[in-house]
């Protein structure tokens, strides 16, 4: 993926859209899965219409298939966000969402960060990065997200703007994806999804990133670790520090990388160095 323009994007407005990066065979498979969690978990909540809440997650999405979990570092997407986060980089929270024919459910022109303690979000663009994944076309009506440009770089503690999120307006950007389409935003931006109007379920999946020294949800928990974290990356991103550090601030993708460059390395000095033995040192025998 040529990473400058999305991570120019990301940086100057706070979010950027990513069309297409779950290819064909994935989507297939996620929108499959996606239906039999939906089967497996929704149905009261499906049932009960208007009376239910418009938004419902499915509980532990990663335990559901295995799709879920390569979703983490789905190699169209995670170059990018290591590039945003750093080699540090854990899986936060991951959801499943399923949002009803209904009104927003979100409250308009919101930061996910305005709670945080003990750093400003604003000085700090690369502290989290949120994406929403969309396994189905939506409408301009079916509770799409919305955006203030550049308003990830107000302190913590800005008034909300009053814009009629209703009404289009210059200073909105809204975001109508395609089935496949990601969207990536920093979450302390001012944002929202917009009223479902469409007369059919909204699904997205939300997946958050942050740092490996953080506190992880249970949701970015997968229950078979050992069955499912089998690499270096997938570990750290589930929370597991790798074999050789206990160190929260250590841990890093690019240690076992450089690990394994510096065993490549090691591995063709010694090969030169028997070649070299060989060549001036060891006489043939019949000489
Ligand atoms: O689209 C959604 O489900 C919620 C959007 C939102 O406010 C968020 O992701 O923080």
């Amino acid at each position: 993926m040529e990473k400058l323009e999305p991570l120019l994007s990301y940086e100057t407005q706070g979010f950027v859209h990513l069309p297409g990066v779950l290819e064909p065979p994935f989507l297939a498979r996620l929108k499959a899965a996606f239906d039999r969690a939906i089967a497996k978990h929704a149905e009261k909540w499906l049932a009960a219409g208007e009376a239910a809440s418009p938004s419902f997650n499915i509980p532990q999405i990663l335990d559901e298939d295995d799709v879920f979990i390569d979703l983490v570092d789905l190699p169209t997407v995670f170059p990018l966000l290591v590039e945003i986060l750093g080699y540090d980089i854990q899986l936060m929270i991951a959801h499943a969402r399923l949002f009803r024919p209904s009104v927003t459910f979100v409250p308009p022109w919101h930061s996910d960060l305005d709670g945080v303690g003990g750093i400003d979000p604003a000085q700090n663009p690369r502290f989290m990065a949120k994406i929403h994944f969309y396994p189905e076309d939506l409408t301009p009506d079916r509770g799409c997200l919305a955006f203030i440009p550049g308003s990830h770089r107000y302190s913590i503690g800005t008034p909300r703007p009053r814009i009629d999120y209703r009404q289009d307006s210059p200073l909105v950007k809204k975001i109508v994806p395609k089935a496949g389409d990601a969207v990536l935003f920093n979450p302390h931006i001012f944002h929202m999804c917009l009223d479902n109007l469409s007369g059919r379920l909204r699904k997205s999946l939300i997946y958050t990133y942050g740092h490996f020294w953080m506190k992880n949800y249970p949701s970015a928990i997968p229950t078979h670790l050992e069955r499912v974290a089998t690499t270096h990356q997938r570990k750290q991103l589930f929370g597991l520090h790798s074999g050789s550090t206990g160190d929260h601030f250590g841990q890093s993708l690019l240690n076992r990388s450089m690990a394994k460059e510096v065993d490549g390395l090691l591995e063709s000095g010694r090969k030169l160095l028997s070649k070299a033995k060989r060549l001036y040192f060891i006489k043939p025998p019949n000489q």
